[in-house]
């Protein structure tokens, strides 16, 4: 009769404590049902020990003693899954049918934009691009290039000059320096890159952008400078007359300047081109010997030609856009219209 009641506790302790699952309050009800310090189910069979006669004790003794194991273990691992299985309730929830949150997104700039298209066309005629340092020193930024001291680009108006001496460049013509005091020719290189000069008004700003071009080799021609850069600005501006006119630059001779067939009249003249239907685009020039023997080029072999032109500038024609400020406004809506 009181083994019977052993396994008719167990097996309700085992039904129960399925029943309550990971439900805390449930578990701690079968808790105190069964293991409760002064009315629970086992108390209760410990106290009827006592009753027993004598040759029942140690049976019934050794089954009640697996038993309250059986609910002390039970208990135990079920607290155990209840405790885990709310740390996870806990995690903040999920709801996967919420739609994605956008990022913001950027456009490249009209000045990028410009770049790359003309890096793409000096790349295809085998040229390589080049870059350097924007804290220049005097060598590379005026004294290689033939500008002697005394040159009016030198003043403390149009320079920024740093503690110690060194400057921002004015001009990306320092990379073309370092390239010729560092390689052999054949030379072919664009150079594309910020330029700092003290100017700020409606039409300046003192972070510009240029890009220059250089190529020495044997036997280079005024007529190389001429096809060269005619075939370039026909193919960025597509169905345009180019002139070139002479000119003056200190680091070249002769030197030109390039004008294309206005982009908005065509040439019959507009606001753009003051009427006068071309408009200035870049300057060039043979480079001056004396550059070449400045910086180690054997000028005796070797002749060439430069370029350079303003990077801001071009977007500005290409895209309509007609305010210098929209360029350096950093305002997305300007970019967005041009990606
Ligand atoms: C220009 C116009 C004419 C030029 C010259 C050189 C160098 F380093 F070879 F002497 N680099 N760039 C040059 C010549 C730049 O920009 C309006």
């Amino acid at each position: 009769m009181s083994l019977q009641r052993l396994n008719e506790v167990r097996r309700s302790f085992l039904a129960d404590l399925e029943a309550a699952g990971s439900d805390a309050e449930a578990l701690e009800a079968v808790r105190v049902r069964y293991a409760g310090r002064r009315s629970g189910l086992l108390q209760e069979l410990t106290a009827a020990l006592r009753e027993l006669p004598n040759g029942e004790k140690r049976d019934y003794g050794r089954a009640l003693n697996e038993l309250k194991k059986l609910v002390d273990s039970q208990l135990r691992e079920a607290k155990r899954r209840t405790a885990a299985a709310s740390a996870a309730g806990s995690r903040p929830m999920v709801d996967v049918t919420l739609p994605g949150r956008r990022p913001p997104r950027g456009a490249e700039h009209p000045v990028h934009l410009v770049r790359r298209r003309i890096e793409t066309i000096f790349l295809r005629m085998g040229y390589s691009v080049e870059d350097g340092p924007e804290i220049e020193d005097d060598w590379h930024n005026f004294e290689a290039l033939n500008l002697p001291p005394d040159h009016p680009a030198r003043d403390d108006q149009d320079t920024f000059y740093l503690p110690g001496g060194s400057l921002l460049r004015t001009h990306t013509s320092p990379v073309q320096a370092r390239v010729m005091e560092e390689y052999e020719p054949p030379i072919r290189i664009v150079v594309p890159g910020r330029v700092y000069r003290r100017d700020s008004d409606l039409r300046h700003s003192p972070m510009f952008h240029q890009l220059e071009g250089l190529v020495v080799d044997e036997g280079i021609t005024f007529g190389h400078l001429k096809a060269t850069l005619e075939t370039f600005l026909k193919e960025l501006f597509h169905g345009v007359e180019v002139r070139f006119r002479p000119s003056y630059f200190p680091f070249t001779e002769p030197s030109a300047e390039v004008d294309i067939t206005c982009i908005f009249c065509g040439g019959k003249g507009c606001g753009v081109c003051s009427r006068s239907g071309w408009i200035e685009i870049l300057g060039s020039g043979m480079v001056d010997p004396r550059v070449f023997e400045k910086l180690g080029v054997d000028a005796e072999r070797y002749t060439g030609f430069a370029f350079g032109l303003g990077l801001d500038r071009v977007a500005m024609l290409l895209f309509g856009i007609p305010d210098l400020r929209l360029m350096f406004s950093g305002d997305q809506r300007v970019a967005r219209q041009f990606a």
